[in-house]
C-alpha cells in the first residue's frame, strides 16, 4: 500500500471553466468552482475500490464527479505509478451533468438535441498543429507501450480483468473516408493489447468488416479523458451521414479541435488526456469477458477481436477517466441511455410528431418510457408509438406510454400513471418471439442474437366518458397558495433553508 502523496497539479481549465467545454479539464474546473468535484487523496485501489466508491455515490444520487489523486493497483500484473495514478470518474453520473454539457435544463434537452442536429448546423472540426495539442505532450513509441502502467480499473467483482470502460474509439471508413467515434469497452489483456466488442449493427462493425474483406487490420485511435459533450455523443447512435465530430460542432456551436494521430490517417481530439493508437487485427481472436453488463449481470467469455496498441500519446500529467458499470444505477448505463433517449426521440419524432420524448428507465431500454402530446392524442396512438420504439431498437423490451402531463424524468410520476390509468385487459399488448438482445437474463436460451417478448402498456389517461371519482380531478395543494409558498420558501426557515 502506498501512502498519500501531495497533489502533483491543480485542475485548471484549458480554455474556459464554462460552456462550451472543450476538454475534460474545462468541465472539471467548472464542477470544482461549484463544489461538485470530490477529491480523494488517500491511496485508492483501481481493483474494486474506485468502483465501490463510485457505486455508493451513484446510489446516493450524487451530481458530483470524483477525483482519485493517488490510485494504485493490487492486481499482480499492474504497476500503476506517477504520473499515471490520477483517475476521475462520475463526470456523467447525473442528469445535471448532461444539462451542463448542453447548457440547457432537462426539459429542453430533447428539443435542443433535435434542433441542433439539423444538417445545416453540422460543423467540420478544425485541425490544430501538434504543438497546440495537449494530448501530444508525451509520445510513447511501440517498444515502450505498457498498458500495465495505466490505472485501468475493475469495477465489478467477477470481471475478467481491468477494462478501459470509457474509450472513445475513432475510426475512418476506407472507402467513404467518413470518420466515426463511439465508446467501446476495451478489455486490457496484456501490456500491448486489449479485446474489443464489435457488435454487428454498430458503425465500427462495417469499417472493421471492410478492412477485413481486404485482409487488412483496422486502424483505430482511442481517446481517454474527453469533454462532456464528446462523451454523450459517443454513446448516441447518430447516423453515419452526421459524423460524430460534426455533431459535436453542431451541439457546441464551435468546431471540434482535432489533431492528426501519430501513425494513421485518423484525427483525434487535441484536448484529450490520453490517445491509444493501434490496429484491430483482422484475423485474430482472444477471449473477452466476463464483463459486468448494463443488465446488472455478467456476460460470459467470448472470442472477440484484438486491438494491438502501437503508440500512446498523453499529457504530462494525464487524468485517466473511468466510468463504472454493472447493476443499475450505474454511470455507464446512464451515459448510454442518455444517447439512446436523445437520438431515439429524434428518430421516432420524424414519423410520429406527437411523440414528445423517449427515455430508458432501466437497463438500456429493457424498460422504456414514451411520452406523447396529450393535446394531439387519438385512439391507438399510444400503442403505435410504443410498438415503434421497440421495433427500432432490439434492446427495448417493456414500453410504458405516458402523457406529457406526467414528468418523464420522475419515476414516481411514471408509476402513478401506470397505477391509475391502466386496466390490464385493455392497456397491455404483447408480441412474442421478436429479436432481442441476448444479454437480458430473462430471455430463453437459443439463438446467437437473442429472442425476446415485447410488451407495450398504455399508461395514458383513458378517453372519456369518465366515471364520477375520476372527474373530481388530480388532488394537490391549492395552486395559488403553492406558488406563493415557493416564492417565499426561505421565509419559513430560520436559516433560509429547511
Ligand atoms: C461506457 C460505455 C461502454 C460501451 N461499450 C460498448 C461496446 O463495448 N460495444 C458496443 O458496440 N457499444 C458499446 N457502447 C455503446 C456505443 O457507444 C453506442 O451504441 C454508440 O452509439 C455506437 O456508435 P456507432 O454506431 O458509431 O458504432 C458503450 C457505451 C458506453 C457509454
Ligand atoms: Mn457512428
Amino acid at each position: 500500500m502506498t501512502t498519500a502523496r501531495k497533489r502533483p497539479f491543480d485542475i485548471r481549465p484549458d480554455t474556459r471553466p464554462n460552456w462550451p467545454f472543450q476538454s475534460l479539464r474545462d468541465y472539471m474546473s467548472y464542477l470544482d468552482e461549484r463544489g461538485r468535484m470530490l477529491h480523494v487523496d488517500k491511496p485508492s485501489d483501481v481493483q474494486f475500490e474506485i468502483g465501490a466508491v463510485s457505486k455508493k455515490l451513484m446510489e446516493d444520487g450524487s451530481d458530483k464527479a470524483c477525483m482519485f489523486w493517488n490510485a494504485h493497483s493490487s492486481h499482480p500484473d499492474w504497476h500503476v505509478a506517477p504520473p499515471f495514478d490520477v483517475v476521475v470518474d462520475g463526470t456523467h453520473r447525473h442528469v445535471r451533468m448532461v444539462e451542463d454539457a448542453f447548457n440547457v435544463s432537462r426539459d429542453e434537452l430533447f428539443e435542443t438535441w433535435i434542433d441542433r442536429l439539423q444538417p445545416s448546423k453540422l460543423l467540420d472540426p478544425v485541425i490544430v498543429d501538434r504543438s497546440e495539442a495537449p494530448c501530444k505532450e508525451v509520445v510513447i513509441p511501440e517498444e515502450e507501450v505498457d498498458l500495465y502502467k495505466l490505472p485501468i480499473d475493475m469495477c465489478t467483482a467477477k470481471m475478467g480483468g481491468p477494462f478501459l470502460s470509457k474509450a472513445v474509439c475513432f475510426t475512418r471508413h476506407p472507402d467513404t473516408g467518413t470518420s466515426n467515434f463511439a465508446i467501446y469497452r476495451l478489455h486490457a489483456k496484456g501490456p500491448k493489447h486489449t479485446g474489443i466488442l464489435i457488435v454487428p449493427n454498430q458503425h465500427v462493425a462495417s469499417v472493421y468488416a471492410k478492412y477485413g474483406s481486404e485482409g487488412k487490420n483496422m486502424p483505430m485511435c482511442a481517446a481517454l479523458g474527453v469533454d462532456p459533450m464528446m462523451s454523450v455523443i459517443s454513446g448516441a447512435p447518430v447516423p453515419t451521414d452526421s459524423p460524430e465530430e460534426r455533431v459535436w460542432g453542431a451541439m457546441t456551436g464551435q468546431p471540434l479541435p482535432m489533431v492528426k494521430s501519430e501513425l494513421y490517417d485518423i484525427n483525434v481530439p487535441a484536448y484529450a488526456e490520453y490517445i491509444l493508437e493501434g490496429e484491430v487485427v483482422h484475423d485474430l481472436r482472444d477471449s473477452e469477458g466476463p464483463y459486468g453488463e448494463y443488465t446488472g449481470y455478467y456476460s460470459g467469455i467470448r472470442d472477440l477481436p484484438v486491438f494491438k496498441v502501437k503508440c500512446i500519446t498523453h499529457r504530462k500529467q494525464p487524468i485517466y477517466e473511468s466510468v463504472t458499470i454493472g447493476k443499475p444505477p450505474s454511470e455507464g448505463n446512464f451515459l448510454v441511455e442518455m444517447g439512446f433517449n436523445l437520438e431515439m426521440t429524434r428518430g421516432i419524432r420524424a414519423y410520429l410528431p406527437e411523440v414528445k420524448a423517449v427515455r430508458s428507465l432501466m437497463c438500456h431500454g429493457l424498460v422504456t418510457v414514451v411520452q406523447i402530446d396529450k393535446k394531439r392524442r387519438y385512439k391507438g396512438l399510444a400503442f403505435r408509438a410504443g410498438h415503434m420504439v421497440w421495433s427500432k431498437k432490439a434492446l427495448v423490451k417493456n414500453v410504458l406510454v405516458i402523457d406529457d402531463d406526467i414528468d418523464i424524468w420522475d419515476n414516481d410520476d411514471v408509476w402513478w400513471a401506470f397505477a391509475t390509468h391502466t386496466q390490464a385487459h385493455k392497456s397491455v399488448q404483447i408480441v412474442p418471439d421478436v429479436s432481442g438482445c441476448r444479454l437480458d437474463p430473462s430471455e430463453p436460451f437459443g439463438g446467437e442474437e437473442g429472442v425476446s417478448c415485447k410488451m407495450v402498456i398504455d399508461c395514458t389517461e383513458p378517453f372519456p366518458p369518465y366515471h364520477a371519482p375520476y372527474m373530481r380531478g388530480v388532488a394537490g395543494p391549492d395552486e395559488e397558495t403553492y406558488k406563493r409558498v415557493l416564492e417565499n420558501w426561505d421565509t419559513y426557515w430560520e436559516n433560509g433553508a429547511p
